[in-house]
Formats: C-alpha cells, sequence, structure tokens
C-alpha cells in the first residue's frame, strides 16, 4: 500500500469484513456500527442491523478472538419499541456502551429516530439480553452519544452531538452531566468542526465511548467531508484532561483513518468508516467500526503509540485558531 496508508495508526485486520449479512442467522439489508465490549472473555459487539424496511435494531454477536467465530443472537436482541416509546417509530440505531462499575450495569447510549428527527436515548442492561429503558435525554436532533465509564464528582458524563436548526450552523460535540442518567444540563460545547475544506470541516461526532489513559481521556471522533460526489467520513482523536473533560489538552490536525478498502469505499452509503466501540486487549485497541453502513470491520493499533501520537499534536483547546 502507498505511503498514505502507511501513515494510518490503525492496521486493517486481513480478514475484514469480519462481519457481515452472509453471517447473520436471519434476513437483513446490511450489519454495521455495532458497540463493542469485552464481557466474560468474550468479545460482545451489539450490533446495528438494518431491515428490508430501512429500519434498524441490535443484535448482539459474541465471539473468543473478537474476530471469528461469532455466536450471533438468532433474533434480534433489542427491537425498536414504538408502542410505549413513539421516538423509536423509525428505529434505534449506532449503540455506544459503557460500563459503568459503580452501577454494576451496561449503558447504551443509542439513536432513537423519531419522527421529530433522531434524539439520544439510553437503556441499562446486566446481561445484553434484557434491556432497561431510561427513555430519550436529548432532544432531536442530537446523535454520537456515550457515557464516560467513571462519575465526575457525583456526576455522570455524556458526549454528544446536537444539530442546530439552520444548515448554516456546525454540528460539533457537546458535554452534559448529571446525577441520575435521567436529566441532563451544564451543557458545554468542547471540540467544534473546523471551517473551509479541512477534512473535520462543519460536521463531527463522538465515535467509540472515552477511552481512559495515562494522559487523559482519548476521544475518537468522526469528521465529514462534504464533496460534490458524497460525503467521507474520516477519523481523529482528541485528549480531554482525565479530571476535568470540559478542558481540551489535544487534537490531531490531520485525521488518523479514513475510507480506503473497497469494502469502506462501496456500499450502501460510500466512503464510510464509522467505529461505534474499541475494545482494549492486552497492549492493543481494537476497533470495530461499520464499513460503507453495510458491513463490520477491526483495526487496530498500540495504545502507546496512539498516546504518543496525540502528545505530538498541538496543544489548544476547541478555540477557532484554525480560522486564521
Ligand atoms: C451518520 C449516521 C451513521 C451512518 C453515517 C453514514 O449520520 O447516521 O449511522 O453510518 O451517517 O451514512
Amino acid at each position: 500500500m502507498g505511503k498514505q496508508t502507511e501513515r494510518e495508526l490503525f492496521h486493517r485486520h486481513p480478514d475484514n469484513p469480519i462481519l457481515s449479512v452472509k453471517d447473520w442467522p436471519y434476513n437483513a439489508n446490511s450489519v454495521f456500527n455495532s458497540a463493542a465490549v469485552e464481557v466474560e472473555g468474550n468479545i460482545l459487539l451489539l450490533v446495528r442491523v438494518e431491515d428490508f424496511r430501512g429500519i434498524s435494531h441490535f443484535t448482539a454477536a459474541r465471539s473468543r478472538d473478537g474476530v471469528t467465530k461469532w455466536d450471533i443472537d438468532p433474533e434480534p436482541t433489542l427491537r425498536p419499541d414504538p408502542a410505549n416509546h413513539p421516538e423509536e417509530l423509525w428505529g434505534i440505531e449506532d449503540p455506544r456502551v459503557t460500563r459503568l462499575e459503580e452501577l454494576q450495569k451496561w449503558v447504551i447510549a443509542y439513536t432513537a429516530y423519531s419522527k421529530a428527527g433522531p434524539l439520544v436515548s439510553l437503556a441499562t442492561t446486566k446481561d445484553f439480553s434484557t434491556f432497561e429503558r431510561l427513555g430519550p435525554v436529548m432532544p432531536p436532533e442530537d446523535k454520537d452519544a456515550a457515557i464516560f465509564p467513571k462519575l465526575f464528582g457525583d456526576r455522570w458524563a455524556m458526549l454528544h452531538r446536537p444539530v442546530a436548526r439552520s444548515p448554516s450552523l456546525p454540528a460539533n460535540i457537546w458535554l452534559s452531566f448529571s446525577h441520575d442518567l435521567i436529566h441532563w444540563g451544564n451543557h458545554q460545547e468542547i471540540v467544534c468542526a473546523r471551517e473551509g475544506s479541512w477534512w473535520d470541516a462543519n460536521k463531527i461526532g463522538l465515535s467509540a465511548p472515552p477511552l481512559e489513559t495515562s494522559e487523559g481521556w482519548l476521544i475518537l471522533y468522526h469528521g465529514v467531508r462534504t464533496t460534490p460526489s458524497g460525503s467521507i467520513y474520516r477519523l481523529g482523536v482528541v485528549l480531554l484532561d482525565i479530571d476535568d473533560p470540559t478542558r481540551v489538552i489535544r487534537r490531531t490536525d490531520e485525521w488518523i483513518f479514513g475510507p480506503k478498502a473497497t469494502y469502506e469505499r462501496e456500499g450502501d452509503v460510500d466512503d464510510v468508516v464509522f467505529p461505534c466501540g474499541w475494545v482494549m486487549r492486552c497492549d492493543t485497541i481494537n476497533m470495530y467500526y461499520g464499513a460503507a453502513d453495510s458491513c463490520i470491520a477491526l483495526a487496530t493499533a498500540r495504545l502507546d503509540k496512539i498516546v504518543s501520537f496525540i502528545l505530538t499534536c498541538p496543544n489548544h483547546s476547541s478555540s477557532d485558531w484554525w480560522k486564521s
């Protein structure tokens, strides 16, 4: 591969795509954008499955090595429930799962596709078989949300991406706090989309949930570049202060991963890499990502390499330095 691909910090698994509809136990249009966690020594992916109506649900897939021999639930694990949750009328999408040791539960932040637009909903589970919905926590339009695994003082923190009604306004990443996971406040904009020809101009959003490192919270985000032939979804990283996640310490200027392989470049939506989960195994980050809204792929990177890389990135906050 050429120089540009070698520059990427993440390495694609040779078996990619590791999951697609041909592996699925029931008919579906596409499987993509899965959450990823480790449960009792297995990698568990909570996979977004789109049916032939265009409506999405979640199905759990488990594998010991996180690459092969997936044990996939024979039926949808969590379906939209529009009768009790009208905000799920057009499906549930893009789950991000965080372990909350404090509560001995997993919390799933997902997009509920309501008539008024996509919004952020939460559900909790102990076993990925039964779920308790906490309901919508952010009004539309808002998506790309994940909860931090730790309390800050006595408050939980959530990253999310509200979108203003005016299309001329950028879509930026916000941070909010809550005592009970249901009522959220102290909303603050912390990472802003850049402008002009930047790869992450006008629209960004959180990808996988925040990852705790010795240097701070590692935040993986996607930037959307609009081109005459469609949008390109690429990835960058931000480092947040470990005790005060409102403080941005570093941010990559260049994207660290973007669509290159055929399964990322061609699919239901071309040129998309969209991770909703990453799992640490030994010193390695396993990043699971939706490719071209059609299948699931895996890319790996050494955590120490990512951390040393982000520490070489510009030391600035989300101020508008890039405009000048
Ligand atoms: C985003 C989300 C993702 C999707 C991506 C590319 O807005 O809706 O679910 O993968 O667009 O289509």
